[in-house]
């Protein structure tokens, strides 16, 4: 088989990068090693920047989240027993879109269902060639038979796990991690949410946020440590400890509920520089990773897709290929900006293995200073919307 783009992952970047080329008639292969029910069924980003609203109604995938998405102003920080909000529009003429990441998956594989684009999910032993020639190729084998495709480019879609970004010698890329020495125990309960808007809480037994899908799904997270496993806590265990580290106004009204999905994710900051190898090009996951705790994770891989779908347009457009070559440049300038205020968020909310009492009441007299200074708000909101593009 021959195709012009071949996308190896079909999660959000992978699909959105296939939707877009797919509308701008540029053929597509998208190769996912997991099934679409797979891929659709696993709970993560709530939070969707503008950005990422105006991207996915351009890929024409925005009906349902205009539908039924939440539109959110703001959200609240606390700490000390008391939460204060930060007005996203008075302070960045911004907003954000709560839908979760599970529909925007779920309307990217309807749409390209629709449009009989190349999809092929359950694909084994996935195998990029040749990625620094102009004549590229991808190997896979499905249900036992070996296929191969040819293309121009190669998307490597493929998350933090994927094989893509290994196709870059060591020596060729710079890699920057911190690992966080905790994790996030998350629940995902159909009840009404305890707050309209999120609240992100700092406290002296950890960090708790809460957030939402829709007015009956509710997503609660606390922090907990890396040692802990989802089923060492129990529900009630749960709902007492988030109680405790949500301030008394907000926790007065949580509704409880058994969880409908119960797990831990380890919280990391990872880039890898650079994002292009020869006529492969990292999106998303593939290329960087975000703590949760500034809702970047997501957003930052539709930033990536908006910028290589741009490059590859003008290359088949007018044979120009000068923002394909400014590609990882451009991406990575936008992805340093949410690493830092990714990082920025989780050092202020988390309590750390060994933290001294002088170092809770910095971060406490932080968002104190935040609570009281337009200025501190206008820096937090700019960020948590999303820079633009
Ligand atoms: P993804 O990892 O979503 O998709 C990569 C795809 O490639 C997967 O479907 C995988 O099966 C496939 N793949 C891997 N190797 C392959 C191979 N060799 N061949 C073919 N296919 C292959 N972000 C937020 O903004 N807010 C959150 O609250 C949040 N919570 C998260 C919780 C968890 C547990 C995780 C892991 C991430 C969370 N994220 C969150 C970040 C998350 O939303 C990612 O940023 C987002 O999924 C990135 O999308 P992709 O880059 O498409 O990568
Ligand atoms: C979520 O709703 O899953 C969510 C929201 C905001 C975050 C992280 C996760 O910062």
């Amino acid at each position: 088989m021959r195709t012009q783009v071949a996308i190896i992952g079909g999660g959000p970047a992978g699909l959105l990068l296939a939707q877009l080329l797919n509308r701008a008639n540029i053929a597509t292969a998208l190769i996912e090693r997991q099934s679409r029910h797979y891929v659709q069924k696993r709970i993560r980003a709530g939070v969707l920047e503008w950005g990422t609203v105006e991207t996915l109604r351009k890929a024409g995938v925005g009906k349902r989240m205009d539908a039924e998405g939440l539109i959110h102003e703001g959200c609240y920080l606390a700490a000390q027993n008391r939460r204060f909000r930060v007005d996203f529009k008075k302070s960045s003429g911004n907003r954000v879109m709560i839908y979760g990441q599970t529909e925007v998956t779920k309307d990217l594989y309807e749409a390209l269902e629709q449009a009989s684009a190349e999809v092929i999910d359950e694909a084994s032993a996935v195998e990029l060639h040749d990625v620094v020639t102009e004549k590229p190729f991808v190997t896979y084998q499905k249900f036992g038979v070996e296929h191969r495709i040819d293309c121009d480019f190669i998307a490597g879609c493929d998350g933090f796990h994927g094989i893509s970004r290994l196709m870059i010698p060591l020596e060729q890329r710079k890699e920057f991690e911190r690992v966080y020495p905790f994790g996030w125990l998350g629940v995902l309960s159909e009840t009404p949410p305890v707050s309209h808007e999120l609240v992100y809480a700092n406290h002296a037994r950890g960090f708790a946020l809460a957030s939402m899908r829709n007015p009956n799904l509710s997503r609660y997270y606390i922090q907990v440590s890396l040692e802990d496993k989802a089923e060492d806590w129990s529900d009630d265990a749960f709902w007492d400890e988030l109680r405790c580290r949500l301030p008394t106004e907000v926790s007065e009204a949580l509704i409880t509920g058994p969880p409908i999905e119960k797990s831990i994710a380890p919280l990391r900051s990872f880039v890898c520089e650079t994002m292009r190898w020869g006529n492969l090009f990292l999106c998303g996951d593939a290329a960087h990773i975000v703590p949760p705790t500034g809702a970047k994770g997501l957003n930052l891989a539709v930033s990536d897709v908006h910028y290589l779908f741009e490059a590859l347009k003008l290359r088949y457009a007018a044979h120009d290929d000068h923002l394909l070559d400014q590609y990882s440049a451009t991406a990575l300038a936008r992805v340093w900006k949410a690493i830092r205020f990714s990082w920025w968020m989780t050092t202020l909310l988390h309590r750390f293995p060994q933290q001294t009492d002088f170092e809770q009441r910095i971060q406490e007299s932080e968002i104190d200073y935040i609570a009281t200074s337009q200025a501190a708000q206008c820096v937090m909101a700019e960020n948590y919307v999303g820079s633009p593009y």
